[in-house]
C-alpha cells in the first residue's frame, strides 16, 4: 500500500516553515511496520508542485491529512482531490479531535481519527487490507465492515448502512520511549527555514529539525486549545531523547534544534538531567531554542544556567500578562509577573536571548490591564516580543465562554489563522477596536524605541530579508497589510 501524509496549505506560516512534527511521528510508525510513506508538506512543496499535481503525479492508496482548526477547510478541498484520484481519505490532528462528526459529514472524507495515532494508523491500514471498503461510483463516501472498523479505538468511519459511527476514544500513550522515532529523514530539510527567521543569532539556512521530548501539559489556561493530550503530561526517558537528538546531530546533520513540547520543564530535575546528559554526550554544540515557550513557574538560575551550557541558544516565555488578576483569573496561568521578572532575570544572566509572548484582549480584560502588558514588555525587555490578540479556538474556556455569550460560532474556521490585524471579537466593556489600537500601540512602543531601530538596522538579516521585513513592520506597526502571524506559547 502506498501512502501519503499531507499536511495543507499553510500560507499564514511563510516566514518561518518547521517539519511537521505529527506527521513525522505517523511516518515513523509506518516505516517500522514495513509501509511505503511519502510526506508532503504544502509549506514546503507548494512553490514546486500544487497538490492536485502531485496527486495526479503519483498514485497513492491512502491518503492521510493533518489539521488544526484553521486548515479544516484546506484539508477537505485536500479530500475532494485525493478523493478524485481514488485514494482512501484519512483525516486527523487537532481539529478532528475536537470535531470529528463535522468532518464525517463530508463526503470526501472516508476516516476521521482523533487523539494520538501512531497506533491507530496501523490498525487502520490492517483492516483495510482486510476490507478495501465498499467503494462507490464517483465522490461517494466509502462505507466499512464494522468487523475490521468497529474495535479500532479514536476511528470514526461510516458503517455499511452509511451511519457515521464514532469508535471509544483511544487512551493515550503511556510509554512514549516504545513510539518509534518521527521519520526526520523523509523531510525536505533543505527547504524549512530556521526555527526563529524573525530574531537575529541564528542562521537562516539553518537545517533546523525540531523534537519533542514529552508530550501534554497539566495546566488550564482558558485560551489554549489541547485536544490530542489534554491536561496530561508525559516524558520521555532523557536517553531515548538523546538517541534521537544524536542521530539529528550526527547523522542527519542538524544546525539547529527547535523543543516544541508544550512544557519542556515540567519536571525541572528531568529537565536539569536533560542539559547534563547533552553535555555529557558532547551534543551541546549545535544551539538548540524551546520554541513554545518555558513556564516561568517551574525555573530556576540553575537551570538557565545548565541550558546553556548544553547549547540553548533562545529561550520563550508565555508572560501574556502584566496584570496579576488577569493572570489568576482570567487566564488561570498559574503563574505570577514576579515569578515572569525572576525567570527573565535568571535567563539574562544565564547570557541566553529571551523571546515573550503577551497577549491582548482577552475576554474581562480593561484598556488598563492591556496597558500594564505594555509595560511589562517594556520593562522585561526580551530580545523579542510577539504580541497576539486572543483567538478564540474550539475546545478552549475562552471558546466555551463566548460561544454561551453568541460572540463566537462554529465554522469560519480559516479565519482562526490569520487575524489581519483585527480583534475577533467585542466583550464586556472592551470594544475590539481598543484593542487593535493598544495592539499596534504595543509593536511601536516596544519595537520603535531608539536602542531597538539601532539593533534591528545593523542586523544582517534584516537586509537580507528585506521586503519580509518591511511588509511586516508596515503591518504591525501602522495597521498596512497583511502580517506574518506568531505561534502560541506556554
Ligand atoms: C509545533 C507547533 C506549531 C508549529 C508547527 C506546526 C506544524 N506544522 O506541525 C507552528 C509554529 C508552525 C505552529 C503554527 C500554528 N499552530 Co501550532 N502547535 C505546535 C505544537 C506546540 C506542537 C505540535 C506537535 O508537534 N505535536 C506533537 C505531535 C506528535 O502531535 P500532533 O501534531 O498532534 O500529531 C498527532 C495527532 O494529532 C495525530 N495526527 C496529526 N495529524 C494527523 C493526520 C492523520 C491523517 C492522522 C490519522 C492523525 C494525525 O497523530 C499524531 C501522532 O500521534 C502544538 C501543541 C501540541 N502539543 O500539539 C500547537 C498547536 C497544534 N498549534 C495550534 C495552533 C492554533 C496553531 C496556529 C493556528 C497558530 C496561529 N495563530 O496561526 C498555527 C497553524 C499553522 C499551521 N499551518 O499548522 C493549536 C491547535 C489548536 C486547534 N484547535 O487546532 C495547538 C494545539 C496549540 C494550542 N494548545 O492551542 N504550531
Ligand atoms: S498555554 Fe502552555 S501552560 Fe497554558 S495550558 Fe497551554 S500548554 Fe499549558
Amino acid at each position: 500500500m502506498r501512502i501519503l501524509l499531507a499536511s495543507p496549505e499553510s500560507g499564514v506560516w511563510n516566514s518561518r516553515k518547521h517539519i511537521h512534527m505529527g506527521l513525522g511521528y505517523l511516518a515513523g510508525a509506518l516505516l517500522a511496520h514495513g509501509y511505503d510513506v511519502t510526506i508532503w508538506d504544502a509549506a514546503v512543496e507548494e512553490a514546486f508542485e500544487t497538490f492536485e499535481q502531485h496527486i495526479r503525479r503519483e498514485t497513492y492508496d491512502v491518503v492521510g491529512i493533518s489539521a488544526p482548526t484553521p486548515l479544516i477547510p484546506s484539508a477537505w478541498k485536500q479530500a475532494e482531490t485525493a478523493k478524485k484520484s481514488g485514494a482512501i481519505t484519512i483525516l486527523g490532528g487537532p481539529h478532528l479531535t475536537l470535531m470529528p462528526h463535522e468532518s464525517m459529514e463530508q463526503p470526501a472524507v472516508d476516516l476521521v481519527v482523533r487523539g494520538e495515532a501512531e497506533v491507530t494508523i496501523i490498525e487502520i491500514l490492517a483492516a483495510l487490507e482486510k476490507d478495501s471498503g465498499i467503494i462507490q461510483e464517483g465522490n461517494q463516501p466509502r462505507l466499512f465492515q464494522k468487523a475490521h472498523m468497529g474495535n479500532i479505538f479514536g476511528l470514526s468511519w461510516r458503517d455499511e448502512a452509511g451511519k457515521i459511527q464514532h469508535n471509544p476514544d483511544r487512551p493515550l500513550a503511556q510509554d512514549l520511549d516504545a513510539i518509534p522515532f518521527p521519520a526526520h529523514h523523509l523531510f525536505k530539510i533543505d527547504r524549512y527555514t530556521n526555527l526563529n527567521p524573525l530574531t537575529d543569532g541564528l542562521n537562516p539556512n539553518a537545517r533546523a529539525y525540531t523534537i519533542v521530548t514529552s508530550r501534554g501539559c497539566p495546566y488550564k489556561c482558558t485560551y489554549c486549545s489541547k485536544p490530542i493530550t489534554g491536561d496530561t503530561w508525559r516524558g520521555r526517558s532523557v536517553a531515548n531523547v538523546i538517541a534521537e537528538w544524536r542521530w539529528l546531530v550526527e547523522d542527519l546533520g542538524a544546525t539547529e534544534i527547535g523543543v516544541t513540547d508544550d512544557i519542556w520543564n515540567l519536571d525541572r530535575d528531568r529537565a536539569k538531567e536533560l542539559c547534563q546528559a547533552l553535555i555529557d554526550n558532547k551534543l551541546n554544540h549545535v544551539p538548540w531554542v524551546t520554541i513554545h515557550g518555558m513556564k516561568v513557574n517551574n525555573t530556576d538560575a540553575e537551570l538557565f544556567k545548565m541550558m546553556k551550557a548544553a547549547g540553548c541558544k533562545r529561550v520563550g516565555f508565555g508572560i501574556e500578562s502584566g496584570d496579576d488578576a488577569v493572570l489568576r483569573k482570567v487566564i488561570k496561568k498559574g503563574q505570577t509577573v514576579d515569578m515572569v521578572r525572576n525567570a527573565i532575570k535568571w535567563a539574562k544572566a544565564a547570557k541566553l536571548q529571551t523571546m515573550g509572548f503577551f497577549i491582548y484582549g482577552m475576554p474581562g480584560e480593561t484598556e488598563e490591564s492591556m496597558e500594564k502588558t505594555t509595560r511589562l514588555a517594556l520593562e522585561l525587555d526580551p530580545d523579542l516580543a510577539h504580541f497576539l490578540m486572543a483567538t478564540p479556538y474550539p475546545g478552549t474556556e475562552m471558546w466555551d465562554m463566548l460561544q454561551r455569550e453568541g460572540l463566537v460560532e462554529p465554522g469560519n474556521w480559516d479565519k482562526l489563522a490569520i487575524q489581519e490585524d483585527k480583534a475577533l471579537f467585542s466583550y464586556g466593556g472592551l470594544d475590539a477596536e481598543v484593542v487593535e489600537r493598544k495592539w499596534h500601540e504595543a509593536h511601536r512602543r516596544f519595537y520603535l524605541r531608539p536602542k531597538r531601530v539601532l539593533r534591528i538596522a545593523t542586523r544582517k538579516d534584516t537586509w537580507a530579508r528585506f521586503p519580509y521585513y518591511a511588509q511586516t513592520a508596515l503591518s504591525m506597526l501602522a495597521g498596512i497589510g497583511k502580517r506574518d502571524v506568531a505561534p502560541t506559547a506556554n
